[in-house]
C-alpha cells in the first residue's frame, strides 16, 4: 500500500494484517463515542493500532461502541490530553510514559538510558507483572492505563553536524548541540550529561522548532521522525538507541465508570489486542524507517560498539542521580527480567 507521508509518497513497509477480529457480540448496554487524541500522524502504528482498536469494539458491540481517533496533536500534547481525560473532556489519549512521571514518578524508571537492551527484553519487561503494578499508581488519578504498547528505541538526529560521540554533542570547538527533549526531568538530565543544550517541549510543537533552527535536534524513534517528516528539516541521525520509551493507552475514569461491566471488559480487551498489534507494527517500522531516512538524504550515523560504549559511559551519573529517587528495588526488578530474557 502507498501511504502519504505528509509532501512526500512512501511505500509502507509490508505490514502485519491485524489479527481477525472474533469473539461474539456483547449485550446492548447502550452507546458510546469514544474520542482518542493521539500525538502522532495517521502513518503511524499508533495511529493505525488504534483504528483497529475502534474496529473491535464496533464489531463486537454490532457498532454500540465507536472510536474517533484525532491524530497530530491536534487535541492538545500528551499533558494537555492527559488532564483532558481527568476532566471527562476527552475520553482516550496515548502518551509516552515518560509524559506520565508527573502521575506515577516509578515511571521514569523507561526514561534510565540503555535500561532494555533489546526489543525482546522491553516486551518481556512491559508484560511482567512488575510494570503492571507500576499502572496501578494512576489509581485515584481519573486515568486508568489499560495497556503498555511500543513507541520504541529513541535515536538523536538534528542539522548541525554529523554525530558519533559525546564530544560531538557537546562540540568542543562549537556550541553545544540543542537538543529537544520530552517534558521529563530524567530526558533533560541525559542531554544536560551529554554537554547538550536540552529544551523540554511538547511533541506537536517540534517540527515547527526544528524548521526555525530553535533547536539543532531532537530524539525519537525513526517510524516518529519518518512519519512525522523530519528528515525534511534534520540532516543527520545517529543510530544511539538510548532509550526505549513505552507508550500507555489510558482512557479517563469518567468514561470507564460509565460503561457497563461487559462493556469494560471487552475494552480492556480490544487494548489488549491493539497493544499487541502495534507493538508488533512499530518493530515492522523500525529498521525500514531507517532506511527510509537514508534515502531520502538523512545521514545516518551507526555507532560501532566502542562508540557506544562511550555514550553508554558519559550517561553512568544519571543512574547514581536517579536510581535512589526511582526506587533501587524497581530497577533490579527489571534489571533481573532483562537479564532472565537474554539466557
Ligand atoms: O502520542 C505520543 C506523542 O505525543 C509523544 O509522546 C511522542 O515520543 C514522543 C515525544 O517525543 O514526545
Amino acid at each position: 500500500t502507498t501511504l502519504t507521508l505528509g509532501m512526500a509518497h512512501a511505500q509502507s513497509p509490508e505490514l502485519s494484517d491485524p489479527p481477525e477480529i472474533d469473539g461474539d457480540i456483547v449485550g446492548d448496554h447502550g452507546t458510546h463515542t469514544l474520542r482518542m487524541g493521539i500525538g502522532l500522524s495517521e502513518n503511524s502504528p499508533q495511529y493505525i493500532s488504534s483504528q483497529y482498536f475502534g474496529e473491535i469494539l464496533e464489531k463486537r458491540t454490532d457498532g454500540r461502541i465507536t472510536v474517533n481517533v484525532f491524530p497530530n496533536s491536534q487535541l492538545g500534547d500528551d499533558v494537555q490530553m492527559m488532564e483532558m481525560l481527568q476532566t471527562g473532556t476527552l475520553d482516550m489519549t496515548y502518551p509516552s510514559s515518560s509524559a506520565a512521571t508527573g502521575y506515577v514518578e516509578e515511571l521514569a524508571v523507561f526514561d534510565l538510558p540503555f535500561l532494555l537492551p533489546s526489543r525482546e527484553a522491553a516486551i518481556e519487561v512491559l508484560q511482567s507483572d512488575v510494570a503492571l503494578e507500576l499502572l496501578e499508581g494512576f489509581e485515584g488519578s481519573g486515568l486508568k492505563p489499560l495497556a503498555f504498547s511500543e513507541n520504541g528505541y529513541r535515536q538523536l538526529s538534528n542539522s548541525a553536524r554529523p554525530i558519533e560521540t559525546p564530544e560531538d554533542v557537546a562540540g568542543l570547538d562549537v556550541r553545544g548541540l540543542s537538543v529537544r527533549t520530552m517534558e521529563n526531568p530524567v530526558h533533560l538530565d541525559i542531554w544536560e550529561t551529554l554537554g547538550a543544550n536540552p529544551t523540554p517541549m511538547a511533541f506537536g510543537e517540534l517540527f515547527s522548532a526544528m524548521e526555525q533552527g530553535v533547536v539543532d535536534g531532537q530524539e525519537n524513534p525513526w517510524s516518529t521522525i519518518l512519519t512525522s517528516n523530519f528528515h525534511e528539516v534534520q540532516d543527520y541521525g545517529t543510530e544511539t538507541r538510548h532509550v526505549y520509551t513505552p507508550f500507555i493507552m489510558m482512557l479517563s475514569e469518567r468514561t470507564w465508570d460509565r460503561m457497563a461491566p461487559e462493556y469494560q471488559e471487552l475494552v480492556m480487551e480490544a487494548a489488549r489486542q491493539s497493544a499487541e498489534y502495534e507493538m508488533q507494527l512499530s518493530a515492522e517500522y523500525d529498521t525500514w524507517s531507517r532506511e527510509q531516512l537514508e534515502e531520502r538524504g538523512m545521514q545516518i550515523t551507526r555507532l560501532n560498539d566502542e562508540q557506544l560504549e562511550a555514550f553508554q559511559e558519559a550517561v553512568q551519573p544519571v543512574y547514581e542521580k536517579w536510581a535512589p529517587r526511582i526506587g533501587e528495588e524497581l530497577i533490579q526488578d527489571i534489571q533481573a527480567i532483562v537479564d532472565g530474557s537474554s539466557e
